[in-house]
């Protein structure tokens, strides 16, 4: 799926900006007045792109469950007649159903992916009318999987919805990402796939395009020189002495795709990347991960796209010699992947398949488990995820789930097919999942190219006792590794810190600890040889839900939601600066 450009050929309209906003107070009331038939009345300002929970003052539209709705008039120009016109989202969460003029459009779910619909022939001259119906719930066929049910009200009698999630994130929801309207003309590039190799100082890229007309493809350097061209739908360009894309050094080409009347421009990296049985190859180097398992938060904007947070997180990774990420725990926006792209910062790219349990082992719950409709969604959002980034230079590895739980006999056949059907959108690529369970227990990792493990010693067990950190977890990296044969990656360590509480000797909760834990870690980590790489839980501090165990959310962060050092964070600077 192409991300919208504009040139001399292609328009895009940005409707950003503050739109009308209403919460139901009594479930699906909306759909049964028919809401999308006139403008909406009795609304407040939103503005889009933005979570809507954080923005007012209002606690039951902070945590409402189920729908809201949002409306927008807008124009398009008149010069427009002759263009093919789509409407854009870049992502709602968690589902979404868009009127245009009172008749519904489309509907999607998952709340992190794009989806778009052709509105030429929907559009009215003059003004036009976009209602769009957003829910945030969550149940077992939806990624990230979640629990709800009707429940009546024991004061009022009155029937609401009440939601279970089985995840560490607050459950922000709203139109997230930006709504665009952009042209093309009506013979049109549909879409665009490339792949790179190497051969001896050679780049190689390979491409194939969808288009409605004959094509001609050129390959321009950073300084705008034409390097290589050819005709058709796919072919292969050669590149002398090409540029390689490089984590920390990016090297972009343009691949300027031309069909008859229209014209798209692809930023290329060229890059390879091969696993062994104990490293992870970039362009042919041994590649060790240094960064974070991140999430796209902050105070007021929630998960809204935020290109000023965007840009401090990149400097901020830089500062301290970050060279990588995980998109934990759901594709974050296609903005943040580009300017990956553009600055050589390495992305672990995951699906949001989080709380993800199989079976119902400990009967705690009445309710259903992981079934037939979640595998056939996973997949579905591996298939849109796949298509959203598969020309990302960035992306080197796919996540498809976190912390699933990989000791129920089902997970085994249900990954098999989840990774069989990755490897074959994308055979380029290897993946991943990560792991909380125990090594022997684990059913799945036979599956993976990279096992990844999610480990707090010290933290939730042998609370405070720094002391069992690395003989710990230096065993279980072991046992990790004598029992798949595979690099190790450790996608998740972390202590919650308060910034400002310091204590001596340290205690849990306080800056010193959080130093002491993750040097302790660290090495343990140093002390394995087959280890690929350490990303620490968490980026920068980030909402969670209601829970005794989160004073105001999760404080693991080595930047603060402020997104301001705590003393970790010079001593990860200092290490990462030598390894
Ligand atoms: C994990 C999860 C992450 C949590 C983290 C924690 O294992 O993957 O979502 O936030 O632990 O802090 O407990």
């Amino acid at each position: 799926m192409l991300y919208p450009v504009e040139n001399e050929i292609r328009q895009v309209m940005d409707l950003s900006g503050i739109w009308e906003f209403r919460k139901e107070e009594k479930e699906e009331e909306g759909f049964h007045e028919k809401w999308y038939r006139k403008p909406l009345v009795h609304t407040i300002e939103m503005p889009v792109p933005a979570s809507y929970n954080d923005v007012t003052t209002d606690r039951s539209l902070r945590d409402h469950v189920g729908w809201v709705w949002y409306e927008k008039e807008f124009y398009v120009p008149d010069r427009w007649k002759e263009e093919r016109i789509v409407l854009r989202f870049g992502s709602v969460t968690h589902h979404a159903v868009v009127y245009l003029n009172g008749d519904e459009l489309m509907r999607h779910k998952g709340g992190f992916l794009p989806f778009e619909h052709e509105i030429t022939e929907a559009l009215q001259p003059g003004k036009n009318r976009l209602t769009v119906a957003v829910s945030n719930l969550l149940d077992w066929t939806c990624l990230p999987c979640g629990e709800h049910r009707i429940v009546q009200d024991e004061f009022t009698g009155e029937t609401r919805h009440e939601q279970e999630m089985h995840f560490d994130f607050f459950n922000y929801a709203g139109i997230h990402r930006p709504v665009k309207i952009y042209t093309t003309p009506m013979a049109y590039i549909h879409d665009i796939c490339v792949t790179t190799e190497t051969d001896g100082e050679d780049g190689l890229i390979h491409y194939s395009a969808e288009a409605d007309a004959q094509i001609h493809v050129t390959l321009t350097d950073a300084q705008g020189s034409i390097v290589a061209s050819a005709e058709g739908t796919s072919g292969i360009l050669r590149v002398q002495k090409a540029h390689l894309w490089n984590p920390g050094k990016a090297y972009l080409y343009d691949l300027e795709i031309y069909a008859e009347t229209d014209h798209y421009t692809l930023p290329v990296g060229i890059r390879t990347i091969r696993v062994t049985d104990r490293q992870f190859l970039i362009n042919g180097k041994p590649f060790y991960f240094k960064g974070f398992g991140k999430h796209e938060d902050s105070d007021i904007r929630g998960k809204g796209l935020d290109q000023v947070l965007n840009v401090r997180d990149f400097e901020l990774m830089k500062w301290i010699h970050a060279n990588s990420f995980r998109t934990s725990h759901y594709p974050y926006s296609e903005e943040l992947m580009q300017m990956a792209d553009r600055q050589g910062l390495v992305v672990i790219d995951e699906v949001p398949a989080v709380g993800m349990c199989f079976f119902d082992t400990h009967k705690v719950f009445t309710a259903e488990r992981v079934n037939e409709e979640t595998c056939a969604y996973h997949m579905q959002t591996l298939t849109e995820l796949y298509e959203r980034d598969k020309n990302h230079a960035c992306v080197v590895m796919w996540s498809v789930a976190n912390e699933a739980h990989t000791s129920d006999e089902e997970a085994l056949p249900y990954f098999s097919r989840i990774c069989a059907h990755i490897r074959a959108l994308d055979p380029t690529r290897p993946v991943t999942s990560t792991m909380c369970v125990d090594v022997a227990e684990d059913q799945i990792s036979q599956l993976l190219d990279v096992v990844s493990v999610n480990r707090y010693y010290s933290w939730y067990s042998d609370c405070g006792r720094i002391e069992v950190v690395y003989p710990k977890m230096k065993k279980d990296l072991e046992n990790w590794r004598e029992k798949y044969h595979k690099p190790v990656l450790v996608t998740e360590y972390g202590a919650d810190t308060i910034a400002g509480l310091h204590k001596l000797p340290e205690v849990m909760f306080s800056e010193e600890y959080q130093v002491e834990f993750l040097k302790e870690n660290n090495r343990a980590i140093d002390s394995c040889d087959f280890v690929i790489g350490e990303h620490i839980w968490c980026f920068a501090d980030f909402m969670t839900g209601y829970t005794v165990q989160r004073i105001d959310g999760n404080k693991k962060g080595i930047f603060t939601r402020e997104r301001q050092p705590k003393s970790a964070a010079f001593v990860i600077r200092q290490r990462w600066m030598e390894k």
